[in-house]
């Protein structure tokens, strides 16, 4: 494998024109485990999948393997990714029979040469699906010796098998609270499993139950943080980035600095769920370093989510990132050409997770795109400037989950009608007369309680909380001068107009290198771009005439004024 990652490394420097007479290097990489995480399902769907169908043809497999298979695996490899789960976390237990174990070995054969190992997502119920056993119970005998053999049975197949990534407890997943365990105890018994071959399990933290006056954001540090240090040895935890789910800004969850005896892993979604689906160009590695380099003061200053996770503060014996693929059957593998680099961004940070942003985007430039330094320039600013613009036009200031319900796509901040209150846009926005924002202070759900000090009085005081997350922490007058001596009202509508004037001027920056880019990429680009454009103009305008409502002020100068009335915004449905 230092071979192969060797060669990629030397293909690296020759695609981005670097010097090669003096070679010197040595490299490791940083995180062990540098997993893509597939949402895919077995019918050949893929959950808050955008380009295109699963790459896994289970019809077809295990006899004929899709030359595509080793395309994707020597893809990985050359980023630096070592393990791939292949099925959706909510889970069908069918991946678990034997016929589906053959095709799964099928594929863990084509991605061995790679070094990348496969993993399956595990559904908590499987031994009362597929064994009839009368319950799922982890501390049952027989469930904890259906699951040994279980193990025994993949191991016997795929040798290098990576183990088990399980959802449980969450969003009509089966898990051990269905019988009164912990999370703890489910996780420890697959643990056990799996031990014998060296296998792991990866359980998912994104566990949130919806109880009166409660606040999602605090609900996984609730339900995991009490079994810090309980879990076995070759378990680890995976915690989405942001408290919430994949919005386009987050702050970081505050588990990164809650479980210093356990070994937590980030899961960050390169599949944007949130970000405009493969339509709109988000250069995700902005984003991914700003949660990679927020400082959790979980040992005093300098305790970076980067030092929390690469095992130098804590010295676990395992670590790793995991990211949900944004990999599909497109003939681009992402549904847009710019998303290719968020994959890429993504490997090169769980090699190395103190690589800058800009220097991921000129790798990837330079072996994707254009040599031309001019050219570069453009593409990089547009990159590196992408993530602030799409969090302008969709949501500013600490806004977050205004997205039109289900599919996600487009906005909808006056959606109420989910069945579970935190499933609506307007219980995260809570816009009145007064002002907009949740208080998660002390006078409010005082969940920012979770982060250490100094965290934890910046992000309560008013006057020292970050803009960007203004309104995630507090419940802010329309009124209140932030800090640019704007009123809060003013600053977001200029927000949106700016997000608006970034897609505009970036779509002329890309014109102007037709003569630089190979004229299908380019066209296809330049499509994706009006898209992005006109969804950031429905986001601006569906976003302020609604919250005009509530706010009873006027734009200020500078501001395009909606072209329609709000019941127009509101009977829009999905546009992609
Ligand atoms: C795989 C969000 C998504 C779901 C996803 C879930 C999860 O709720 O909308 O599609 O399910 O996160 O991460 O488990």
């Amino acid at each position: 494998m230092g071979a192969l990652y060797g060669a990629f490394h030397f293909l690296r420097l020759l695609q981005t024109l670097q010097p090669i007479d003096k070679l010197d290097v040595s490299q490791k990489p940083r995180l062990q485990l540098r997993l893509l995480d597939h949402w895919d399902n077995l019918d050949g769907s893929i959950e808050r999948g955008y380009a295109g169908r699963s790459l896994w043809d289970w019809k077809a497999l295990p006899e004929n393997v899709d030359s595509r298979l080793r395309d994707y695996a020597r893809a990985n490899a050359s980023i630096g990714i070592n393990g791939s789960t292949l099925n959706n976390v909510n889970a069908n237990a069918q991946i678990l029979t034997a016929e589906y174990l053959r095709r799964v070995a099928a594929i863990a054969d084509v991605f061995r040469p790679y070094g990348v190992k496969v993993y399956l997502s595990a559904r908590f119920s499987a031994p009362i699906e597929l064994g009839g056993l009368k319950t799922a119970d982890p501390l049952d005998a027989e469930v904890a010796a259906w699951w040994k053999q279980k193990a025994d049975e993949i191991y016997k197949l795929i040798p290098d098998f990576g183990g088990f990534l399980v959802k449980a407890n969450s969003e009509g997943q089966p898990g051990p609270r269905t019988y009164h365990r912990t999370h703890a105890d489910g996780a420890n018994m697959l643990a056990a499993a799996v031990a014998p071959h060296k296998g792991v399990v990866i359980w998912r933290a994104f566990v949130y139950d919806m109880k009166p006056g409660y606040d999602r954001a605090g609900a996984a540090y609730e339900n995991l943080q009490p079994f810090d240090g309980k879990f076995a040895p070759n378990v680890l935890l995976q915690v989405k980035n942001g408290p919430i789910d994949f919005q386009p800004r987050e702050p970081f969850h505050p588990l990164f600095g809650g479980m210093s005896r356990t070994q937590v892993i980030p899961e960050l979604q390169i599949t944007q769920e949130y970000l405009g689906f493969s339509n709109h160009l988000v250069f995700l590695a902005q984003m991914w370093r700003e949660f990679l380099d927020s400082d959790t003061y979980a040992s005093g200053p300098g305790s970076t989510v980067t030092k929390v996770v690469d095992g130098s503060l804590y010295h676990q014996r395992l670590t790793g990132m995991a990211g949900v693929a944004n990999t599909g059957t497109d003939r681009n593998w992402t549904g847009h050409h710019f998303l290719q680099g968020n994959w890429y961004a993504f490997g090169r940070l769980t090699w190395n997770p103190d690589l800058s942003s800009r220097q991921i985007a000129d790798e990837w430039i330079a072996m994707t795109l254009t040599h031309d330094p001019k050219a570069t320039e453009t593409i990089a600013r547009m990159m590196l400037e992408s993530h602030e613009a799409v969090v302008d036009y969709m949501t500013p200031l600490g806004l977050h989950h205004l997205f039109w319900g289900g599919h996600h796509y487009g906005p909808a901040p006056w959606w109420n009608t989910e069945p579970r209150d935190d499933w609506n846009p307007v219980y995260y926005h809570r816009a009145d007369a007064e002002g907009i924002g949740f208080d998660r202070t002390a006078t409010g759900s005082n969940t920012v309680n979770q982060y250490h000090w100094p965290v934890r009085g910046q992000f309560s005081n008013l006057s020292t909380c970050p803009d960007r997350f203004l309104l995630w922490f507090h419940h802010v007058p329309w009124d209140y001068r932030v800090r640019s001596g704007r009123t809060l009202w003013d600053e977001m509508t200029l927000h949106y107009q700016h997000g608006v004037a970034w897609v505009r001027a970036t779509r002329k920056d890309w014109d102007a290198l037709s003569d630089k880019i190979d004229p299908d990429r380019h066209a296809a680009v330049a499509k994706k771009l009006t898209i992005q454009e006109r969804d950031a103009i429905w986001w601006k305008d569906a976003c302020l005439t609604y919250f005009q409502t509530f706010s009873e002020r006027s734009l200020p100068a500078g501001v395009e004024k909606p072209a329609k009335t709000l019941a127009e915004y509101q009977a829009k449905s999905l546009q992609w």
